[in-house]
């Protein structure tokens, strides 16, 4: 069961022992405020040495993976979401598969539990309820198709990211 393997929680991501955390990045992989800052902070400077070695830093949509250096999780998974732009640019599109390409890109490295931030919701303005029921849709589907991730954790910051989340997992149907 695919709803089985997904919680909501409110917590600081960097915090969290799970295999791999994601971080919601910028293309050029250098860092930036928000998640991506705190992910940086916690994760100590190795890693802006890291992400400097991936060629290219990550398109919009895409997803690469690091160690996690200091933190307790084992790796980071760096994707960045879609700008919002109004909602005709394919933001939906683009924010749907930063989740598949997580969760793809996790599984191709043996991983089983994972936590996500609201992808794209801070910074880059794409509207809350709309994106956790992008998040949850997306999810629940790959894990219909995969029963190697045991465990898929929406990392919450803050109240009204949390009761978005809930909803939207309250939504699905088993
Ligand atoms: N743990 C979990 N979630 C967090 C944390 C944390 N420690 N800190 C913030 N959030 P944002 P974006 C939530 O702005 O919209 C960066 O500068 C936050 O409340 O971090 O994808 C990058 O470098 C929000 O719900 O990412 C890019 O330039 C969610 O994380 C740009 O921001 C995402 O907010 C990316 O913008």
């Amino acid at each position: 069961m695919a709803l089985d393997r997904i919680d909501v929680i409110a917590a600081d991501i960097t915090t969290l022992a799970v295999d791999v955390i994601v971080n919601a990045a910028n293309e050029s992989l250098r860092g930036g405020g928000g998640v991506d800052g705190a992910i940086h902070a916690a994760a100590g400077p190795d890693l802006l040495e890291e992400c400097k070695t991936i060629p290219g830093g990550c398109p919009t949509g895409e997803a690469r993976l690091t160690h996690g250096h200091k933190l307790q999780a084992q790796y980071i998974i760096h994707t960045v979401g879609p700008i919002w732009q109004g909602g005709e640019a394919n933001e939906d599109g683009l924010l749907a598969q930063c989740y598949r390409r997580s969760l793809g890109l996790m599984v191709g490295n043996n991983l089983k539990t994972i936590a996500f931030p609201a992808i794209s919701t801070g910074v880059y303005r794409f509207p809350l309820e709309r994106a956790a029921s992008i998040a949850l849709s997306t999810t629940a589907a790959f894990l219909t198709g995969d029963d190697r991730i045991e465990k898929v954790t929406f990392c919450c910051f803050g109240e009204p990211s949390l009761h978005a989340h809930e909803k939207a997992l309250a939504g699905l149907t088993p």
